[in-house]
């Protein structure tokens, strides 16, 4: 079994869910309801898009740990997947063996909404192969890696803000500044003893829009081999938060960079490893481990890393790190970058 081709048609299953969830007129009105206090509803979600997630992240850490029991209790996601209802009762979201026990479930979680879950459990188990994703190179072998000695960080969706209600704008550098082009799928495989991120693979459901139906396309990266082609131009582009402080922002501005804002930390740092920017700067602590592991591996395999800012501030260069014992956030802020000369610069400039 490769691990590289299952976390890459993990991936596709996981944007399908998503664009489902979008396209499908039902689902959608339950995506984008507003939740009313008064409703004395004893039903488990009242907010059906973290059921959406916590779906996702629940069929790959199905799929993943089933093909790869060595993994099996080292994949962490973001989603916590016990639903509790206000008569105190507790179920866990998970996918079960077949299609209708899986159905069962959701039909519980959902208030019996049997055609809601109907839907989510057809598309949880129908099968994908490699040849229905969209990627500019198909991987060729599996990378060798040691199972038992890694953990698996996953970001079911990045950007559900956007994903929910975001209005697509794109900014002069091409950069989605917001929409549904800045929702990714994050799943990243790490190595224990070094904290590094080993594999990463970033799907983005929402590339390109044929009527009401929106293909997406999938980018992977692991030990020297990626999906991306050699290095692009330089941009002299960084993309931040629409958050971040002024003082980074005008620093870089002085030394000639433009500035992008843009939604979602994991389609920020995509932008960063696509070539569309230099980098992405945060300065504050605003990101978590499934945020950064998988697409932070892409850009390892392109030479370049995400490195905690405020390290990078005292002339550190110290690498974002995994560990399954500590805390989820990238504390101190990142910097992602493709080009280590790049990265000298935007330092030269912060500091
Ligand atoms: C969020 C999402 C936000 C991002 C934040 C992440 O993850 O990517 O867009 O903020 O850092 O934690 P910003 O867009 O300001 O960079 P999620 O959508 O999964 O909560
Ligand atoms: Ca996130
Ligand atoms: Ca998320």
């Amino acid at each position: 079994m490769d691990l590289l081709k299952s976390l890459i048609i993990v991936s596709e299953k996981a944007a399908n869910i998503a664009r489902l969830c979008r396209r499908n007129q039902h689902l959608f009105n339950l995506l984008i309801q507003k939740k009313s206090s008064k409703e004395a509803n004893p039903r488990f979600v009242d907010d059906f898009k973290t059921l959406a997630d916590v779906l996702i992240q629940e069929l790959v850490k199905n799929q993943i740990g089933k093909q790869f029991p060595e993994l099996q209790r080292s994949i962490k996601g973001e989603e916590n997947n016990i639903f509790s209802n206000q008569l105190g009762e507790t179920i866990q979201v998970e996918v079960k063996e077949s299609e209708e026990e899986t159905a069962a479930l959701l039909q519980v979680v959902l208030n019996e909404d049997a055609r809601a879950a109907q839907l989510l459990a057809r598309e949880v188990h129908r099968d994908v192969s490699l040849d229905e994703v969209t990627t500019q190179k198909a991987p060729a072998e599996d990378f060798i890696i040691n199972l038992q000695n890694s953990g698996v960080w996953i970001d079911p969706i990045d950007s559900t803000a956007e994903y929910i209600n975001g209005i697509e704008e794109v900014s002069n550098t091409g950069i989605s500044i917001s929409g549904l082009k800045c929702v990714t799928v994050l799943i990243g495989v790490f190595d224990k003893t070094t904290g590094l991120p080993l594999i990463g693979v970033v799907n983005q459901p929402f590339v390109t829009q044929d009527g009401d139906q929106w293909k997406g396309e999938c980018f992977w990266g692991g030990p020297a081999e990626s999906s991306l082609p050699p290095a692009p131009a330089v941009t002299k582009t960084v993309c931040v938060s629409s958050s971040e402080n002024p003082a980074p922002i005008s620093k870089l501005q002085e030394k000639g960079y433009n500035i992008t804002e843009a939604s979602g930390a994991g389609y920020k740092i995509l932008a960063v490893v696509k070539g569309l920017a230099d980098a992405y700067v945060l300065s504050k602590d605003s990101t978590f481990k499934w945020d950064t592991c998988g697409p932070q591996a892409i850009l390892r395999s392109l030479g370049g890393d995400v490195v905690v800012f405020s390290e990078a501030v005292r002339k550190q260069v110290v690498s974002v790190k995994y560990d399954e014992g500590s805390g989820s956030c990238n504390c101190g802020g990142i910097i992602a970058y493709r080009k280590s000369a790049v990265l000298e610069d935007v330092i030269e400039c912060l500091t």
